[in-house]
């Protein structure tokens, strides 16, 4: 890809104002691009469909858990398997299908070329090489819920031996099928990290410095080192779990000589890092926004970076935390616990970090803004709430429980959904060039940011009172049979039909502002970082003229100039 070459495109394209032999057809355009905004809106569109099969999902079994055995409108009766198969296929469609793609392959392709100021990524054949496979791994899982025997449910970590013959978990194409999407999944994750980091270290405007790039690059390349560096032996582990569901092997099976426990240890060595991977694109986003409509310099743009890839290299030693009950060594659970405290120290900097970035600013509280912030204050729960996890004394009784669930759910609530709400709607006019209308954009954040403490709050309740995880229905245990437990988790269902409702609204701003929205120019947040001096939306090639850089991303109310902003391809005068 020569830079040069789409330089003069682009100017070319501007000055006579007309397509000409530049004009590609529908099928080059929309469905093989080579263009990165393209291929981040395919992976965008993918991963929000994919997105709201997993909420349907969970309201199934959310609805099967508040009223046991009554008929859910739109499913019908729900069985144990079909249970088991939603809440397996709803973890891992809401991780691997909807906060990786939507959170790195989306706002990655999308906004690494625009805000590091060239034309395109370093190599857009392996780019469009990675949706393909993506969209392929998407699809067998969809259809693995249709086989015979159903899709697999034995929950996304997916551990034997339940998950390793069919003879144990009775689904003898969803088990397989379900390995095989995941597996494709990283594959396709592995590709476009690749073009991330090239792109980012590669492709930079003339005078961009290593301190002068975007917070939310950073954090999406650090995301995708992270996963590349972890998920190899995952890899290798769901091979070896294929090869015991398809041929008789006996790698993770007792009764055939193997040992589960080290698919636990394969599984979480890249699980853990697996959070780390989709909280840091979160925060990156959050950090844009935040700075943005505090109208202030972020604070402590270093200790961000560092504070990222220390936690970074920590996550790489905490996984065993997750089995605590599995039989491991005491005293390993001692030095697991240490490090697991210790990660908490800077995921909290970060956060005070922010709140420092708040303090003092001009807040605008636009719709974007709003879910910056909730994201800051929600997330904060969902960490100290993993400290307690993370003590192996209190994880002993709290492992496998609800407790555990709202744990992740307010790590996993604020990254997947509250902070891509923020990018979405920061982003918006530079991606479609009209603005969301921001009436209905409030309305929307309050009737996502409320509710959803109204379904897990209350689950952190029935978990410490002994509500198990994965269990089809609570009634059959007669001490969970209880009044308050049964109320706790009606409210949890009914708070979870308001959110989904609310969601509504989103898509109905989202798709009328698309076509309808009033048109934005290039900058209408009046921002800094070089994607909002591209016209909206950018053509291809993105820039009329590529831009150079001059200074950081964050010179906001810099005193001794007039305008509150210094974007960073204007030269200093
Ligand atoms: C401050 C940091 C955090 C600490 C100390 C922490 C600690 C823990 C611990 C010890 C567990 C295991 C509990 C058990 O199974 O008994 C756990 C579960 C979990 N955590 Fe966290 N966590 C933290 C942040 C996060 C973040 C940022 C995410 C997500 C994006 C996350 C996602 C999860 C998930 C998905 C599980 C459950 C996995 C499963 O069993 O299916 N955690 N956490
Ligand atoms: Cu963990």
């Amino acid at each position: 890809m020569s830079t040069h070459a789409h330089r003069a495109a682009a100017s070319d394209h501007e000055a006579h104002g007309h397509h000409d032999h530049h004009e590609m057809s529908f099928w080059e355009k929309y469905v093989f691009p080579l263009d990165h905004k393209m291929i981040g809106m395919q992976y965008f569109f993918t991963g929000v469909a994919m997105g709201v099969i997993g909420a349907l999902m969970s309201y199934a079994f959310r609805m099967q858990m508040a009223f046991p055995g009554k008929a859910v409108p739109l499913f019908g009766l729900i069985t144990p398997e079909f249970y088991n198969s939603m809440v397996t296929n709803h973890g891992s469609i809401m991780i691997f299908w909807f906060a990786m793609p939507v959170l790195i392959a989306a706002f990655g392709n999308f906004l690494i070329p625009l805000m590091c100021g060239c034309d395109d990524m370093v190599f857009p054949k392996i780019n469009r090489l990675s949706y393909q496979i993506f969209l392929l791994s998407a699809i067998i899982l969809l259809v693995s819920i249709f086989m015979p025997g159903g899709g697999f449910g034995s929950a996304w970590t997916s551990y034997p031996p339940l998950s390793s013959s069919a003879t144990y978990n009775q689904t003898p194409y969803g088990a397989p099928m379900w390995l095989l999407a995941v597996a494709l999944e990283f594959v396709a994750f592995l590709l476009g990290g690749i073009n991330f980091i090239t792109t980012l270290m590669n492709s930079r405007a003339p005078g961009m410095k290593m301190y002068d790039i975007p917070v939310v690059l950073w954090m999406i390349v650090i995301a995708s080192i992270l996963f590349m560096a972890s998920v190899g032996p995952l890899i290798a582990g769901a091979v070896m779990l294929f090869f015991d569901q398809t041929m008789g092997t006996g790698f993770f099976d007792p009764a055939r000589g193997g040992d589960p426990v080290l698919w636990q240890h394969l599984f979480w060595f890249f699980g853990h890092p697996e959070v780390y991977v989709v909280l840091l694109p979160a925060m990156g986003i959050v950090a844009e926004v935040l700075a943005t409509f505090a109208r202030k310099k972020l604070f402590g743009y270093k200790t961000i970076l560092w504070t990222a890839i220390a936690t970074g290299v920590l996550s790489f030693v905490v996984w065993a935390h997750h089995q605590f009950v599995a039989g491991i060594d005491p005293r390993m659970a001692n030095i697991f616990t240490v490090t697991t405290l210790l990660i908490s120290v800077p995921v909290t900097e970060m956060l005070f970090v922010y709140i420092a970035t708040l303090y003092g600013g001009s807040i605008q509280l636009t719709t974007p803004m709003l879910f910056a912030i909730a994201f800051v204050a929600e997330f904060l729960i969902g960490g100290v709430t993993g400290i307690y996890l993370g003590a192996s004394g209190a994880d002993i009784y709290f492992h496998d429980t609800y407790f555990v669930l709202a744990h992740f759910h307010y790590t996993f609530i604020p990254i997947a959904v509250i902070a891509v709400f923020a990018g979405v709607y920061y982003w918006f006019p530079k991606m479609f060039g009209r603005m969301m209308n921001d009436f209905w954009g409030k309305v929307h954040f309050w009737g996502t940011a409320v509710p959803f403490n109204g379904i897990f709050l209350p689950l952190f309740y029935t978990g410490a009172a002994g509500d198990h995880r994965r269990s089809f229905d609570l009634l059959n245990f007669p001490e969970m049979n209880q009044p308050a437990l049964i109320f706790a988790r009606q409210f949890a269902t009914v708070s979870l039909l308001v959110m989904l409702g609310f969601q509504v609204i989103f898509f109905i701003n989202f798709f009328y502002s698309m076509f309808r929205g009033r048109k934005a120019g290039a900058n209408p947040w009046n921002a800094n970082t070089l994607e909002w001096v591209a016209p909206s939306p950018p053509p291809h090639g993105n820039f009329a003229e590529l831009p150079n850089c001059y200074r950081g991303p964050y010179e906001y109310s810099v005193p001794g100039r007039s305008s509150d902003f210094w974007p960073q391809n204007e030269p200093a005068n």
